[in-house]
């Protein structure tokens, strides 16, 4: 019975929130997690500015999610609290390229980690746009400040390598077991 539910809970759909600052590229993202498993390279994308929220549901490994892709926007920030019941992992993207926002970045993660919503749950950070060769080690060494023993994963990432992306999911999907 007990392995039987266990392999229940392993197949219920897992909720997973997209966060981040705006214009870092988490629509990019789940547009390539939606892609899964094609490996044609995207050609630059043209995204708008995501209002509010966008849900999409899909299979990964034969597992279901659905991933909540929320806005940046400062206005709206303040309202990713509404979205965090029931969530199984979060992603947080960075626009690794912009250094000028660590401060920013490393402020909102802070508050983030320390959530009680939040607090039992792996985190998968994507250093994203490194086609803009930006400085990772920086990036590395403050978010590591931010998480310390705490269970996460950081990795690079980009538009044109969508590889990048599905192997930070599968460590994510992973954890979530
Ligand atoms: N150079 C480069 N640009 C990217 C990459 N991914 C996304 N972009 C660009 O970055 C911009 C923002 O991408 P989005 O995916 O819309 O960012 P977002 O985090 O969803 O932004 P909000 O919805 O405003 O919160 C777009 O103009 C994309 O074309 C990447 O890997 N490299
Ligand atoms: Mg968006």
């Amino acid at each position: 019975m007990g392995a039987l539910l266990s392999r229940l809970y392993y197949y219920r759909e897992k909720k997973v929130i997209i966060l981040g600052l705006d214009n870092s590229g988490k629509s990019t993202i789940l547009s390539q997690l939606l892609k899964y498993p094609k490996k044609k390279t995207m050609r630059e994308p043209y995204m708008p500015p995501t209002l509010g929220f966008n849900m999409q549901k899909t299979t990964f490994k034969n597992r279901k999610y659905s991933l909540w892709d929320l806005s940046g926007n400062s206005n709206i920030r303040k309202y990713w609290k509404c979205y965090f019941t029931g969530c199984n992992g979060v992603i947080f993207v960075i626009d690794a390229a912009d250094i000028g926002r660590i401060d920013e970045n490393i402020g909102i993660l802070n508050e983030l980690v320390s959530d009680e919503e939040l607090k039992q749950l792996p985190f998968l950070v994507f250093l994203h746009k490194f086609d803009k060769k930006p400085n990772l080690e920086l990036w590395w060494e403050k978010i590591g400040e931010v998480f310390q023993k705490r269970k996460h994963k950081i990795c690079r990432s980009t538009y044109k390598e969508e590889s990048t992306v599905y192997a930070g999911f599968a460590w994510l999907a992973y954890e979530m077991k």
